[in-house]
């Protein structure tokens, strides 16, 4: 018997959704870091066997939008409910609360819910165990998880317990597949996870890049991305005294991208400026956040 299902994985900015796929996938996939709305899309990673295939769903940390940008995110989370055969909260176990925005969520969502009560490895184990019996009680998960991406001990069990709820179903996706993203997709991130540690403030946020160029050669791959901005001050920010600030960038993503796709890399990045990017229907569609 094969079995196969969407798991969608929602939560706050900051739960600790990306990297709790990255553990489950055992590998540096969707992009992590302590600023909140770090993930912007829909990313759909694979763990495919023999017997079974998850199919998890990343999504942006769920806010009240301010911008089109952010409505295009939520958009993208809401998706991943739609063909959800499960549902996964992400919770961070400093909150004793839910979000009212996650509250309206998960009311909304009928399938089955499962807390997965998050970097447990910050508490002691009386803590777990009653941090867990407490959302057990709230009475809106079928089950609950305590999880540490730090130390995942429970993974393969975690992993056992979703194939058991998942229903009888072929793979969705071939076995060779890990993500629904392209190669490019993943280099461009990986240049923004850069930015979203080094810069402060508006930077990150005002940030989208795109990869322009791809060319494998026999021991190399030449690739060039555009980093747009949306003010010619973040341009100069972003490309600091002598261009040291990007110049940094380039070198720390160069060695995920060389990681990535096991080959020596020669990245350049150009920086662009695109007025208000964020919140024009247009250019978020050629970005790719709206269909
Ligand atoms: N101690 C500890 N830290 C964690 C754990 N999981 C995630 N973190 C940290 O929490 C921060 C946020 O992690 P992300 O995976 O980017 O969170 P996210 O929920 O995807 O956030 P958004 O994409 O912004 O919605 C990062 O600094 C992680 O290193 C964990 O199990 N233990
Ligand atoms: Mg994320």
């Amino acid at each position: 018997m094969h079995k196969a299902a969407f798991i969608s994985i929602i939560g706050k900015p900051n739960a600790g959704k990306s990297t709790f796929i990255n553990a489950l996938m055992g590998q540096h996939f969707c992009i992590v870091s302590p600023k909140a709305q770090t993930t912007r899309h829909r990313i759909k990673g694979f763990i495919t066997t023999d017997e079974y295939q998850l199919v998890f769903s990343d999504t942006p940390g769920i806010i009240v939008p301010k911008y089109k940008m952010q409505e295009a995110m939520m958009e993208a989370m809401k998706e991943s409910l739609e063909d959800a055969d499960l549902l996964l909260l992400i919770h961070d176990e400093a909150d004793s609360e839910l979000s009212e925005e996650v509250l309206d969520v998960l009311t909304n969502y009928k399938g089955q819910k499962i807390l997965i009560l998050n970097k447990v490895d910050k508490l002691t184990e009386q803590q777990i165990v009653e941090k867990t019996e407490h959302w057990k009680a709230s009475g809106h998960f079928y089950g609950v998880v305590p999880f540490s991406s730090v130390h995942p001990f429970n993974k393969s069990m975690l992993v056992n317990f979703l194939v058991e709820l998942s229903p009888e179903h072929p793979a969705y996706y071939p076995d060779d597949e890990i993500s629904d993203r392209s190669t490019r997709f993943f280099l461009a991130e990986f240049i923004r996870e850069k930015i979203l540690f080094f810069y402060e403030k508006e930077i990150p946020y005002s940030v989208e890049v795109k990869i322009d160029n791809f060319k494998e050669e026999e021991n190399l791959i030449r690739i060039s991305a555009l980093i747009y901005v949306e003010r010619d001050s973040q341009k100069a920010i972003l490309i600091g005294k002598g261009g040291l600030a990007l110049k940094k960038v380039a070198s720390e993503a160069r060695k995920d991208m060389e990681k990535f796709l096991d080959k020596p890399v020669f990245l350049d990045v150009f920086v662009k400026v695109k007025d208000n990017w964020r919140n024009n229907d247009l250019e978020l569609k050629r970005f790719g956040y709206k269909e």
